[in-house]
């Protein structure tokens, strides 16, 4: 499905709240460049088994841990010498004061390993422009310019080779803060006399090539927001750097279309199944780099529920942690990361070379396939303990649980399979399923029913499924908290006219009470406007609630508006149809729909 993203049309900004108009602004589609060749790369294998990697941004900015002068910063913590507008010349006196000797090369490659992790990236330079690894080509790197003296690159390379972890370099080859002719340092250099393809003759070419010959084999160079390169330019600069290890995978941010595989935005996970090899980014906390105040970690259950999220579209997820500057992994990092390994140790086989679910998600969770197996990861029980499986045409032969492979109890009913799932934790994260079966089914159907049940507290229909009327639109909407902490929700917009509208088509497995609630946000202009929604031959008007603007730089605030009670009173498929009652003003910005049994 194509979405609409609305950061393509008015996100043209710069990660900078910055006053100074550059002349090279950016569309965030830009930075974020998700487009691949199409090329199927002949080391692509791996990666797609892969499903889980680290990312690790980890440079001098860790030192400052989101403090400068007094003052602390939030969001992300690599961006510091942007958002404090620190000069180049006091940025360097960093290096003076950073002396990781904390850092462990073994004892992080270990922790890889043991939270089920099949590939390592880690910042070799990022936008700051400083090299965390022994470069000839500047002395601005880790063993020229601080006390530290060693390159910790080596050491890391060669401990993940040694527990057979994929080991690659994020390279951010445009954005270099330390260079009079790198991208984006607007408050020392004068962006109009910017030379950027001295910048990437001079700099980031060489750095690049002595990256690929003196690590050993890269699993992949993860590149960052392209800029200042035509097609061509950047085809030359591709071509320059693949003979040297034609093996490495280049990610899609190396720019024009030019990358192995897919990254979505930052903190994005794409709304259904995408086909070839593609990666979802993450980071544990709010910062992708260190601050010491940032202590928003993702639970091992929001990890574990993520990481099937993404392998249930069929992707990667590689999940960032911040070291300090003295190179401590943060203490929940490590732990969390653990407890996902615990997981994986048990149910990685419902995760590990997989791909995208046929089943499409469910009250009870998500799906991922393997040939002739569905994993069903039930991340809410059924109360009554019966899981359904909708609308699958295979053969069903058997189905048990994945930890203990304890066969179950199961009847299809038509298209429909019913499971008699066994007692189990009802808080566990995710307890996984197998469903083998034989025959053909058919791809992921975006048009299929949505299931409402009322063995669940609360069904919700996402925005992603709706059928769209008039000028509706489905928009995936970017915006941060604090700073570079980016958030997407997928709303639809756009419904201005009596002849717009949304509408979703459920299935409702059990007859009863029904309460049902639109989650949206509404900016002033679109309050107190009037909306019908229609559904099992009701019509229930309600008035919007005013919530805020949208502003791409605030959190977007949405409401959960309680505006109906109806009585199905047959189970059966029903389409519900939600419209303005007036022309002019966008409605609201819908996320999703809810139905709550009462019972
Ligand atoms: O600006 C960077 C940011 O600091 C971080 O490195 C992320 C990770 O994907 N990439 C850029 C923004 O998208």
């Amino acid at each position: 499905m194509k979405l609409n993203y609305l950061r393509k049309t008015i996100l043209s900004i710069t990660l900078a709240s910055s006053a100074v108009a550059t002349v090279h602004a950016q569309t965030m589609d830009e930075m974020w460049d998700n487009r691949s060749s199409g090329k199927a790369h002949a080391n692509i294998q791996w990666f797609k088994d892969a499903k889980f990697g680290m990312f690790i941004h980890w440079g001098l900015y860790a030192k400052l841990a989101g403090e400068w002068k007094g003052k602390r910063y939030y969001g992300s913590g690599e961006w510091i010498m942007n958002q404090a507008r620190i000069p180049v010349a006091e940025y360097k006196q960093v290096a003076q004061t950073f002396n990781p000797v904390k850092f462990n090369a073994e004892d992080w490659a270990q922790l890889a390993k043991d939270a089920g992790i099949k590939y390592m990236v880690i910042t070799a330079k990022h936008h700051d422009g400083f090299a965390m690894y022994d470069s000839k080509v500047s002395d601005f790197d880790i063993v020229d310019a601080t006390p530290y003296k060693k390159d910790p690159m080596k050491a890391l390379a060669a401990a993940n080779a040694k527990r057979g972890v994929h080991f690659g370099f994020y390279y951010s080859q445009f954005q270099d803060w330390y260079e009079p002719n790198g991208g984006r340092n607007t408050w020392d250099f004068e962006e109009s006399k910017k030379d950027y393809q001295k910048y990437y003759r001079e700099k980031a070419i060489p750095q690049l090539k002595e990256l690929l010959t003196n690590y050993g084999p890269l699993g992949i160079v993860w590149f960052d927001t392209p800029g200042g390169m035509t097609r061509d330019q950047t085809q030359a600069f591709v071509d320059e750097l693949r003979v040297l290890q034609p093996q490495s995978l280049f990610s899609s941010r190396v720019g024009q279309g030019l990358g192995d595989y897919k990254d979505f935005g930052d903190s994005e996970v794409p709304a259904t199944p995408i086909k070839g090899p593609w990666e979802s980014i993450y980071t544990h906390n709010d910062s992708w780099g260190y601050i010491k105040h940032d202590m928003n970690f993702k639970t091992p259950e929001e990890i574990i529920r993520l990481l099937a999220n993404v392998a249930s579209k069929g992707g990667n997820l590689m999940l960032n942690v911040g070291p300090d500057g003295e190179g401590n992994i943060p203490e929940y990092s490590a732990k969390f990361l653990r407890e996902t390994g615990k997981w994986l140790d048990k149910n990685g086989e419902s995760i590990y070379s997989s791909t995208y679910g046929l089943i499409p998600a469910q009250p009870w969770g998500v799906s991922t396939s393997k040939p002739g197996k569905q994993y069903l990861h039930v991340l809410y029980r059924p109360e009554n303990g019966k899981l359904l499986v909708p609308g699958f045409k295979g053969k069903v032969s058997k189905v048990y649980t994945l930890a203990e492979q304890r066969n179950l109890v199961w009847k299809k009913t038509g298209d429909d399979v019913w499971i008699d799932l066994p007692e189990f934790d009802k808080d566990a994260a995710n307890t996984v399923f197998v469903m083998e079966y034989s025959g053909k089914v058919p791809d992921y159907d975006l048009s299929v029913p949505l299931t409402v049940s009322n063995q669940f507290k609360e069904n919700q229909l996402e925005a992603t499924f709706a059928k769209l009327k008039g000028n509706a639109k489905i928009k995936s909407l970017t915006y941060s908290h604090y700073y570079g902490d980016w958030k997407h929700t997928i709303c639809v917009t756009d419904m201005k006219e009596l002849t717009d509208g949304a509408e979703f088509s459920i299935r409702v497995t059990e007859p009863g009470d029904y309460k049902i609630s639109l989650e949206y946000s509404c900016s002033p202009e679109s309050a107190k406007q009037e909306g019908s929604m229609n559904v099992n031959n009701q019509e229930f008007l309600f008035r919007t609630l005013r919530t805020s603007a949208f502003d791409n730089k605030a959190p977007l605030p949405f409401i959960k508006h309680t505006i109906a009670t109806t009585t199905f009173t047959k189970a059966g498929v029903y389409q519900i149809n939600i419209k303005p009652l007036q022309n002019g003003v966008e409605l609201f910005k819908l996320k999703s729909v809810h139905l709550a049994p009462v019972k």
